[in-house]
């Protein structure tokens, strides 16, 4: 099949960032191609103050989604704030993207640092400051750098090793780990929708294109693909390099390892703001795991959290009183821009304010509350468990029964929708992609491959803030299998501050676990049919009070297409190779017995 490109006026499409009419702007803006090191030049765009009576620090950003395009920041919400009190602005594309010299290498790995001629994002960040410091006047010779997502990622590399100039870091939403829980895999399960058409995007050419599906609803396009070799086969060519190390490297090898902040993390050199949003639905273990690897090594206190109810970047983007159809009563956004970020760069960057930053600031969602702590997660909440029990029932207390079990078949040949269909193209004209994570789950509650347990009407708000886990205790007669799990708030049937909200199962906490990798995920092995096995989920914090009146649901499946690819559910070496009759159905069974009892592991805060 040929080809087609569709292009993109810039990729600010997928971090669109709305502007505010065009109102004459104090901002002038500047185009330069700066040379790094090894003699590449990297496109730059710089905004300064008409007039500045006093020298202004740097805002720098650096994105492989476009800077041309780049409007004057006093215009951009995001940063508007910042933009009236005052900063020089700049945008950067890193290597290889848009108009860009050199190579574009998909989260470049760190350089030889023996090799003094050696390239990475660290030495482009450095060589970058040393520029603007020395030709852009009337500076203050302070760097702040920010981004979302992927100029989140190199807002971290530039933070690793900092150039002496670069006084403090905001990474938002940047991914931590492409393996264990960010946009290419979920604990080794393969993000497929979104490694397909990102690496498409970003590596078909220089500039963002958009795969040309035939489908509207991309469900079914993915479904015909069938086998994942088809994919090179067919339609990429060996051409795109992150494909290629995806089919490559199917296990938690030295590649992902190299790659991941685990690794590449050490002590916090500068201060580190980390931003997460509770319905990221592209990197929210990121800055979490970002953020707690770096509190690890904090002794001097430079390491900071705050985390909104919002999508991937929507604390740029929106006003954050909504997200899809949830409802958080005040502009969380606006919050987080005026009295978090603004005062934040404000403080390090210009000495204004009394610089009192709380370790943790993270909003609490279902009582819509800003809430500051001094760890993170906070200390004072207690693991209970919430066991799954007989007749759909979720409690409490742990059961009783020696035997108890519920089954299901899975088919990967009808696997489940992760969203409601159509699937439009993760960034096509439509998509509803950015609010996936909070539609209705009653979509798929009554499918027989789904299992649900939940608890009586709550009698009084329970709060849990902090880590939830899920243990399971499961047999498939397969030899491979995934689980995806679920914590669902769900609301009153009758709910009048919000009707149409009536039954609503809101997702609050999920992820999916690939079977074979439940005790290495670099060694898969395959499961035995029929054993129980235990599997240990991480469903990351949260921040939640399920109300009085509402109720807690857990769901379980194992296929959540196209955003997960299909598990074979016989174990192959590689799935990337594996073949059409691979692909079988099996029956799953989770045991909730006293030997057995599966629940989730949630964090408790007492009244
Ligand atoms: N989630 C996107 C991404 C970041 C880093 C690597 C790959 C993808 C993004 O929004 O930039």
């Amino acid at each position: 099949m040929k080809i087609i490109f569709l292009w993109l006026n810039s990729l600010f499409l997928l971090l669109s960032f709305q502007t505010i009419g065009q109102t004459p702007s104090p901002y002038e803006r500047r185009d330069v191609l700066i040379t790094m090191r090894d003699g590449v030049r990297l496109n730059t765009v710089i905004y300064t103050l008409k007039t500045s009576k006093e020298p202004l620090p740097f805002l720098l950003t650096r994105t492989p989604y476009g800077v041309s395009e780049t409007e004057s920041p006093d215009h951009i919400p995001y940063v508007k704030d910042m933009a009236d009190d005052g900063y020089i602005f700049v945008y950067q594309d890193i290597r290889g993207r848009y108009k860009s010299e050199g190579t574009f290498e998909m989260q470049r790995f760190t350089r030889n640092k023996k090799d003094p001629k050696a390239i990475d994002e660290s030495t482009d960040t450095y060589d970058t400051i040393d520029w603007l410091l020395a030709n852009i006047p009337n500076n203050n010779k302070k760097v702040g750098m920010y981004g979302i997502s992927y100029a989140g990622w190199t807002s971290v590399m530039g933070a690793i090793d900092p150039h002496p100039a670069l006084m403090t870091v905001s990474e938002q939403a940047s991914p931590s780990d492409m393996f264990l829980g960010d946009d290419f895999h979920h604990n080794g399960a393969f993000r497929l929708s979104y490694g397909f058409e990102y690496a498409f995007m970003e590596e078909a050419t220089k500039q963002d294109s958009l795969f040309p599906f035939p489908n509207y609803d991309t469900y079914d396009w993915y479904l015909k693909l069938g086998s994942l070799s088809n994919v090179n086969k067919l339609y990429f060519k060996d051409k795109l390099p992150s494909w290629n190390d995806f089919v490559k490297h199917p296990n938690y090898d030295s590649f992902w390892q190299k790659q991941s902040l685990i690794t590449r993390i050490d002590r916090p050199k500068i201060p580190i703001m980390n931003v997460a949003g509770w319905w990221d639905q592209e990197d929210f273990y990121g800055p979490l795991k970002a953020y707690q690897l770096w509190e690890k090594q904090d002794q001097s206190h430079k390491n900071f959290l705050v985390a909104g109810p919002w999508n991937h970047g929507g604390w740029g983007r929106s006003d954050g009183r909504t997200l899809g159809n949830i409802q958080f009563d005040t502009a969380t956004a606006v919050t987080f821009r005026k009295e978090i970020q603004a005062p934040w760069f404000a403080y390090y960057l210009k000495g204004k304010g009394s610089g009192n930053f709380a370790e943790a600031v993270t909003f609490q969602t279902g009582s819509n509350t800003w809430k500051r702590y001094e760890t993170w997660p906070p200390k004072e909440a207690a693991k209970r468990n919430l066991y799954f029990q007989a007749n759909g029932k979720l409690s409490f207390n742990a059961p009783k029964a020696a035997f108890g079990s519920d089954a299901y078949i899975s088919d990967p040949a009808q696997p489940i929708p992760y969203r409601t269909r159509p699937i439009e193209a993760t960034y096509g004209p439509g998509s509803r992609w950015r609010t996936w994570l909070t539609e209705d789950q009653r979509f798929v509650h009554d499918r027989p491959d789904v299992l649900s347990w939940e608890t009586e009407v709550l009698q009084e708000d329970i709060t849990v803030t902090g880590e939830v886990w899920a243990k399971l205790f499961a047999a498939t007669t397969g030899s491979d299998a995934d689980w995806v799990v679920k914590l669902i708030d769900e609301y009153p049937a009758h709910y009048p501050k919000q009707p149409a909200m009536g039954g609503y199962q809101l997702m609050i906490a999920n992820d999916v676990f690939r079977g074979r990798f439940r005790n290495s995920f670099e060694k898969p092995e395959a499961i035995q049919p029929n054993k129980t096995e235990t599997y240990t989920i991480d469903l990351h914090t949260i921040n939640h009070v399920f109300k009085k009146g509402h109720k807690l649901m857990v769901q379980l499946q194992s296929t959540w297409f196209p955003i997960i690819d299909r598990n074979p559910q016989k174990f192959v070496p590689n799935i990337f190779d594996a073949k059409e009759t691979d692909y079988q159905k099996a029956t799953h069974t989770i045991f909730r017995s006293v030997t057995s009892p599966s629940h989730l592991e949630l964090s408790v805060v007492e009244k």
